[in-house]
């Protein structure tokens, strides 16, 4: 009972309430912002392409959003999960009349990103994202995106040593689709051309699988963050420089990964 006490109390000293309301003093790319209290923003809903390394429309979508937001007062709002790992608020953003993740589908500056449970309006940022792909606008005009498969982030690089901990390699692929994707007609393979084989296993649109490297039961629940594992025994990604290749069916590559660390890695 005590060590419950102590956790909980320790829980109850660093939960701070997040803010439903301030000014966005900076803006760091499309979907990363900081408000006047300190407090760094990652935007639900949207994932805007990233500025290191530099990606097509990054540039692009951080200007428009500083336009709309920069020293602007915006509303927050939030799912079951309020802040990552790192502190961050995971919020919806809106200013007086215009909601940012929406924004963004709308001007093909992101792509969806949902990550259940979160609570989100998730047909009508869908319909954005479908007008901004018919009109080939940002992202939808260049060849990355004219595919199924999205990976958003690739951790080649497990916590400690990959040999024991497999599974801490991992990469988050995102349907960028309007429809649901079996992922049964995907597969992936790194740079020594080693290839596993998708699960049957239902993406709806605009969210994300974590394909983990190891074994493990793939958590197929929609209402809950999916996860799958390609049941590797060993690593599967180098840390110091891989190269991660999605493919459908017909071998059709939906999108490609470089992993290259800057700095040498021991594990
Ligand atoms: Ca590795
Ligand atoms: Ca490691």
């Amino acid at each position: 009972m005590w060590l419950f006490s102590i956790l909980f109390w320790a829980n109850a000293d660093s939960y701070r309430p997040p803010p439903t309301s301030g000014t966005i003093i900076a803006v760091y790319d499309g979907d990363t912002f900081t408000l006047d209290n300190g407090d760094k923003i990652r935007l639900r809903g949207a994932n805007t392409p990233e500025l290191k390394p530099p990606e097509a429309f990054g540039t692009d979508a951080r200007d428009a959003v500083a336009d709309l937001l920069l020293n602007q007062k915006v509303y927050l709002s939030y799912g079951d999960v309020e802040r990552d790992g790192y502190g961050r608020l995971i919020a919806s953003v809106r200013t007086e009349d215009t909601d940012v993740a929406t924004f963004l589908l709308e001007n093909g500056l992101a792509h969806a990103f949902f990550i259940p449970p979160e609570k989100l309006d998730t047909p009508k940022l869908l319909e954005a994202q479908e007008r901004a792909q018919k009109a080939n606008k940002g992202i939808w005009s260049i060849r990355r995106y004219q595919s199924d498969l999205h990976m958003t982030s690739f951790h080649a690089n497990a916590p400690g040593d990959d040999v024991r901990n497999v599974n801490g390699e991992y990469i988050r692929v995102t349907n960028i689709t309007s429809q649901t994707l079996n992922l049964s007609q995907y597969s992936i393979q790194n740079i020594r051309g080693d290839t596993w084989n998708f699960p049957d296993m239902e993406l709806p649109a605009g969210n994300t699988v974590k394909v983990h490297s190891g074994r493990g039961y793939h958590q197929k629940n929609p209402e809950k963050q999916l996860e799958i594992y390609l049941g590797s025994m060993r690593p599967i990604w180098d840390n110091e420089k891989d190269q991660a290749t999605i493919y459908n069916a017909e071998r059709k590559i939906q999108d490609q990964r470089k992993h290259e660390p800057k700095t040498k890695t021991k594990n």
